[in-house]
């Protein structure tokens, strides 16, 4: 009963990717594996989480565009919601919306190169669902974007086509640009790679996000344009700074989330700290990484901005594909990779730190106002408040 009904979703993947690429297959095998492991070990929440209350997250070309503009749609409500953080902390925090954008600002450097990134990003995405859901009535799947699919042209797919039921497309084109390095810009840290100009730079003009303000920021973006982008009025970065929705859509970026790429990854880390950091990218090896290539490919202001990302709505069905390729690869080997942690439980770089434990806690803070959970607890997408998988 269990197992037939994961079967179907197993075909499911099958039947509604436009074409199945390998680690869609991978996807359906470690969908198999799951079935079994629940089939002999039992469902890891059985009083929260059974398999009829499951919610199956979908690609975005599988969503009708009726759909799509009701995600897009929750997504503007959720950006005209008053914000909960206090002007006192965040004076540029005006929404809802920028609620989540604040306690991604203010991690930011416990949460990424960390134990915790992979189990912060999935309950931070999940807590962006649940705003969605419980403060403006969203009722459909939750998207992922599978970048791998469009690795090629990423504006082709009806994610980044500009049009009514997309999220929106590229920035106009702004000529005259240089590349920037990354990890740092080869003054205050080491530059090992160059990101080269993408093919806009500009506002975004279309699309449901075309009128869309970013607050916060810019901290610490790639995008370079002639005159600079508005300074923030404040160096942590929290002052308000109205601007449009920049983005710079980059093939070069695009390329690193190619299905060899994903593929790599998921077959070839079969430890949790070398697939966390690969994921991340081995920038000194000159490899950007699949996590780093998805933000990248859109790029922009916020895109391509450490810190203030998630002010890009595309960061989230991002980082759902970032959440999807972890599952799979926890799926196919349950037994060594359902609780698989590694990785500090300091800082970034900070290397006297003790390392992450499963009890330790992931943050949304006072203001997104859902509790801490323990990185155990979301180890799993059936497991401690979650109860979802993909399809
Ligand atoms: C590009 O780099 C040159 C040389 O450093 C600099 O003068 C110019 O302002 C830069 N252009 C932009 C758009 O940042
Ligand atoms: C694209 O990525 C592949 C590795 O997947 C690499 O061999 C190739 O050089 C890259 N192409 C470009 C244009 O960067
Ligand atoms: C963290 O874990 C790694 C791998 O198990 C180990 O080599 C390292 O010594 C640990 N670090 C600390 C500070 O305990
Ligand atoms: C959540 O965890 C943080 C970090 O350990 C802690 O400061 C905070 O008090 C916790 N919040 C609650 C409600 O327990
Ligand atoms: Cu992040």
């Amino acid at each position: 009963m269990k197992i037939s009904y994961l079967l179907s979703i197993v075909f499911c993947v099958g039947s509604t990717n436009a074409k199945l690429m390998e680690h869609d297959l991978l996807a359906a095998e470690g969908m198999l594996k799951l079935g079994i492991h629940l089939a002999e070990n039992g469902l890891p929440s059985p009083e929260t989480c059974t398999l009829d209350k499951v919610s199956v997250r979908r690609e975005w070309a599988t969503l009708s565009g009726k759909e799509r503009i009701a995600f897009t749609d929750a997504v503007n409500c959720l950006h005209k919601l008053p914000a909960k953080t206090p002007a006192s902390v965040a004076p540029g925090a005006k929404s809802r919306y920028d609620d989540l954008v604040v306690t991604h600002i203010q991690q930011s450097l416990t949460i990424h190169g960390t134990g915790n990134f992979l189990t912060w990003h999935r309950y931070f995405t999940w807590t962006f669902e649940q705003m969605l859901r419980n403060e403006c009535g969203y009722q459909g799947t939750f998207p992922y974007y599978d970048w791998a699919h469009y690795a090629e042209d990423p504006k082709s797919g009806p994610f980044f086509d500009g049009s009514a039921s997309s999220m929106s497309g590229d920035g106009e084109y702004i000529s005259g640009r240089n590349s920037s390095c990354f990890p740092w810009d080869g003054i205050t840290g080491p530059c090992y790679m160059h990101l080269e100009p993408g093919t806009g730079g500009g506002c975004v003009t279309s699309g449901p996000f075309k009128d869309f303000k970013i607050n916060m920021g810019p901290l610490q973006t790639m995008l370079q344009i002639p005159g600079g982008l508005p300074k923030n009025p404040q160096a942590d970065g929290l002052g308000y700074n109205p601007r449009c929705l920049r983005r710079d859509i980059s093939l070069q970026a695009a390329n690193a989330t190619s299905d060899s790429e994903v593929v790599r990854l998921i077959k070839n880390y079969k430890d949790i700290a070398s697939f966390q950091a690969e994921y991340q990218g081995e920038f000194a090896a000159g490899r950007m990484g699949v996590h780093t290539g998805g933000h990248y490919t859109v790029g922009g202001d916020a895109g391509s901005d450490f810190y203030n990302s998630p002010a890009d709505p595309a960061f989230y069905p991002h980082h759902a594909m970032i959440d999807r390729v972890w599952w799979i690869w926890q799926n196919l080997d349950l037994k060594n990779r359902e609780k698989a942690l590694a990785g500090s439980a300091g800082g970034i770089g900070d290397t006297t730190a003790r390392n992450a434990t499963l009890g330790d806690p992931l943050v949304m803070g006072p203001f997104v106002g859902y509790p801490n959970v323990t990185i155990g607890e979301a180890m799993s997408t059936i497991g401690g408040p979650f109860c979802y998988i993909y399809a």
